[in-house]
Order: structure tokens, then C-alpha cells, then sequence
């Protein structure tokens, strides 16, 4: 990376201020701590500037200017982010999207909706109720998260049992590649066979091939009238007996999973217990019930889940607020624990290695963490696992790090057993980078850096995010 003199950093900016609007150039202490960083909070942001282009022609100018003056960007869109892909700790200029932020097309025919990067996910969920419609890729941090940052990351959520990832929702993406180069990637074809599909690429990129600008999106039909069951369950085998019964017998839009220990956290910030039974671990299933008519054959599926022993009690919402307070004992979990500088793991295998992975790694953590708090949740249904160690109050946040890094290769070496991956929804950012090689092979990280080469050929886009 080129270091820079003041005089030279000052002169990089004043030539993007000759085609961006200066006001929209900051070097401001505020602007670079929250633009530098993401919801990781593990480096000290410290960009070079934060650039706000306000339309795509600015976006090419800029990557074309960065090239000329191998200036490294970092794509920015809501930073919600949990691996440090959006992070900017090494002199990048951080390229914010909230500027393009505007819905600019809809048709109720293709059942599609057109807009820039920077609207925020829960704009186009709005927008698509609005419309009739569902956007169906739903996640806690709907309300600060960019459509743009979404597609980067492939981002998952709570409702990937029913409706698939981002990846699966988007037909059509405008991007401006490492190069320069505006591409218009499969303009929202439904189908398409003619050659490479250059839209899947970037979908998961982390910001390290160019910059998404505009995105089409698929939208579906609303959910009728879903009901949400929490159930308490005595062991996490309990969990996948029950999912395969469920899954066989109503239309489920989410088959979550949190432990005792995680409810308590959200408990303390204000959430209700559902019931009074205290088991080990909860599941949260949301089902399509309109009129109540799944009713009765959920409460038989109770029944014999309880017969069989998997679960000892249970709740089904009886309206839509109290659905919406179901959710948030599950939904709410990450933002309570986030004091406590938890070190994240955001594991996934095939639905059907889940016991086979849980009952190994469960004993390695018992085994590796003694004294930690070791909390479990996630989206067992998809076979995603969000396992959270909390940091002790005492004890450094290095040495912390550095004995859940050592913890880490023992658990991704069992997970590389069962054919997992290090990371399901969150990326690989900077968090994950040193252990890709347990999901990836080093022939395939090979093909990796040769796609960015491609795309990115001065290694402008994002470096350092992903694999070195
Ligand atoms: C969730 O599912 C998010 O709540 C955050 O993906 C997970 O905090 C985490 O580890
Ligand atoms: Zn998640």
C-alpha cells in the first residue's frame, strides 16, 4: 500500500472534487470513524476519506480515477456487517452508496422492482407491501442495511428455509467493475442462457471485483397470515427431530433456534420469557396459517413432539403483535450481546450433518471454552449456526482473540470434516480471511484471485478483504 504525504493526500481529493461535489468529499473525524468501520468493531477505522458519489457516472469516474492513481476503495453501503469486509483500516478512500438511494423502477407484470444500492432493505420491503408484494429477504438489520451491501454479501436471514438467499431474489444488477467498466448484468431476465452469468459473481463479492450500483429484485406474494410457535426443548438433537416433522407437515417461512443462555440476554434488555418452563434450548417456527386453519394440525404436531420427548412446552401466537414479540426473543439476541465484544462464528453444513456437527462440536466447546460463556442460536433449518463466545469483563481483548483464533482452527477443522463452511451468511470480510482455506481449497482460491484479476487487475477493489 503507498503511504502518502499531506500535500499529495490533498491533491488526490481536490482532483475527485474536479467530478464529485465537495461537500460530498469528507475527511472529517466523524464522517471516517463511521464510514471507516462496520458492526464488527475488532479495527480502527482509518480511512483516507469518505467519498458520497450522488449518481453511477460519478461511481465510474471515481474507479477510473482510483485506477490512474492506484487509490484502494472500500464499497460501503448500511455496515451492518459482522466480518470487517466494509471495514477501512488501512488508508482506503471508503466509497459510501447511501446516496443511491432511490426506488426507479417497478413492474407489476415482471413482478420486479429497479433500485439504486444504497436503499435501505426494509425501503424495498415497504415498497413491495406497498405494491401488494413481498420482498422475502428479511433479517434484523432491515432498518440500516443497503440493497447493495445485501447482494455483496449474499446475505441470508431468517427466512432462507422458505425463500433461499439474496442470491436467489435477484434478476437483474448494474455494476461498475474493478476497470472501470459499467457492465448491465441479465437486465432482469427470468431466463437466459447465454454464456457466463456474471450477476452470480458479483453476488458475494465483498466489494473486491467493482461496485454494485443498481439492482432489480424479484418480488413474491405477501405470507398468508403466518403464525410463529416457540418451543422449549430439553437437547439440540430434540431440535432437527422436531424440524423434520414440521417441515413435512406445515408451509414454514423460519425454523430458528436460540439456547437458554442467549434468551437471558435479550431477557435482561426488557423481552418476556414465552413460558414459564426453562429449557436448555428454544426454536422459533413461523408457518403459513391463514384463517387459522393449520392451527389444529400444529397443536397435534405439539403433541406428539412432546409424546416423543423433544420438547416440554410451547407457545403459538394468537395475533400479529404477538408473532412480531416472538421474533424479537430470537431476532433481538445479536444487538444484546453486542457489549459484551463477542467473537462470532457464523458456521454452516447440509441440513443433515447438523446432529452429526452438533454433537462434536458441542463437546469441543465444552472442552475449549470452560470458562466462557458460550452462547448458541441461529438458523438451524437452513444448517447455519451462530455460536458466540462472550468476552470475560477481565480479560484483554487480544488475548481474548487470540485463544478464540486457536479455538477456531480445532472447530473449523471438525466442520471441514463434515463438508461445512466457515461462514454461511456473514463473509469472509477480514474476520474469516485466515481460515478460508477450510472451506476452499488452494486450487480454488486459485481460480478466485484469477476472477479478480480480471475484474480488478490494479487490486483497487477492496484489498485485503477475502483472501490476500
Ligand atoms: C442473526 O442471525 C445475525 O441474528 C447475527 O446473523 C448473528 O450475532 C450473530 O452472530
Ligand atoms: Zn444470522
Amino acid at each position: 500500500m503507498t503511504m502518502h504525504t499531506s500535500s499529495e493526500t490533498a491533491a488526490l481529493l481536490d482532483g475527485i472534487r474536479t467530478f464529485i461535489e465537495p461537500a460530498h468529499v469528507r475527511v472529517d473525524p466523524d464522517s471516517c470513524l463511521n464510514y471507516g468501520r462496520d458492526w464488527t468493531r475488532l479495527y480502527a477505522p482509518n480511512p483516507l476519506a469518505v467519498v458520497l458519489p450522488g449518481n453511477v457516472e460519478q461511481v465510474r469516474q471515481l474507479v477510473r480515477y482510483a485506477n490512474e492513481h492506484r487509490l484502494p476503495l472500500v464499497p460501503s453501503g448500511g455496515r451492518t456487517g459482522l466480518s470487517g469486509a466494509a471495514v477501512a483500516c488501512r488508508g482506503e478512500l471508503v466509497v459510501s452508496l447511501e446516496r443511491l438511494n432511490r426506488i426507479l423502477d417497478f413492474d407489476p407484470v415482471d413482478r420486479s422492482v429497479t433500485c439504486q444500492a444504497g436503499v435501505v432493505t426494509e425501503a424495498v420491503q415497504n415498497f413491495a407491501r406497498e405494491q401488494g408484494l413481498y420482498y422475502p429477504v428479511d433479517f434484523a438489520s432491515r432498518g440500516s442495511s443497503q440493497i447493495g451491501g445485501n447482494i455483496a454479501t449474499n446475505a441470508g436471514g431468517i427466512k432462507v428455509v422458505r425463500y433461499g438467499l439474496t442470491r436467489d431474489w435477484v434478476t437483474g444488477l448494474k455494476v461498475i467493475t474493478g476497470r472501470g467498466d459499467l457492465l448491465d448484468l441479465n437486465r432482469g431476465l427470468i431466463k437466459n442462457a447465454s454464456g457466463y452469468d456474471l450477476r452470480h459473481l458479483f453476488i458475494g463479492s465483498e466489494g473486491t471485483l467493482g461496485i454494485i450500483v443498481e439492482a432489480t429484485l424479484k418480488l413474491t406474494r405477501p405470507l398468508h397470515e403466518p403464525s410463529v410457535m416457540v418451543l422449549g426443548v430439553p437437547d439440540l438433537n430434540g431440535i432437527m427431530a422436531i424440524y423434520g416433522l414440521l417441515r413435512g407437515k406445515l408451509e414454514l417461512s423460519a425454523f430458528e433456534f436460540f439456547s437458554e443462555m442467549a434468551l437471558r440476554h435479550v431477557l435482561k434488555k426488557g423481552l418476556h420469557r414465552p413460558f414459564d418452563t426453562e429449557t436448555p434450548y428454544y426454536v422459533l417456527t413461523e408457518f403459513e396459517n391463514p384463517d387459522g386453519l393449520q392451527t389444529d394440525e400444529a397443536l397435534a404436531l405439539f403433541e406428539h413432539c412432546a409424546e416423543q420427548g423433544w420438547l416440554a412446552d410451547g407457545v403459538i401466537s394468537q395475533s400479529e403483535t404477538q408473532a412480531k414479540e416472538l421474533w424479537r426473543l430470537r431476532e433481538d439476541i445479536s444487538e444484546s450481546i453486542s457489549e459484551h465484544q463477542p467473537y462470532k462464528n457464523d458456521i454452516a453444513v447440509r441440513i443433515s450433518r447438523v446432529p452429526a456437527l452438533l454433537a462434536e462440536i458441542d463437546g469441543l466447546l465444552a472442552r475449549e471454552y470452560p470458562d466462557f460463556e458460550v452462547l448458541w442460536y441461529g438458523h438451524i433449518g437452513d444448517g447455519n449456526l451462530h455460536i458466540n463466545i462472550l468476552k470475560p469483563a477481565s480479560m484483554e481483548s487480544a488475548a481474548f482473540a487470540k485463544q478464540c483464533g486457536t479455538v477456531s482452527e480445532h472447530l473449523f477443522a471438525v466442520l471441514q470434516r463434515h463438508g461445512g463452511s466457515i461462514s454461511a451468511e456473514h463473509g469472509v470480510g477480514l474476520t474469516k480471511k485466515p481460515y478460508l482455506h477450510y472451506t476452499r481449497d488452494e486450487t480454488e482460491i486459485g481460480y478466485l484471485r484469477a476472477i479478480k484479476q480480471v475484474f480488478d487487475p490494479n487490486g483497487i477493489m477492496n484489498p485485503g478483504k477475502i483472501f490476500d
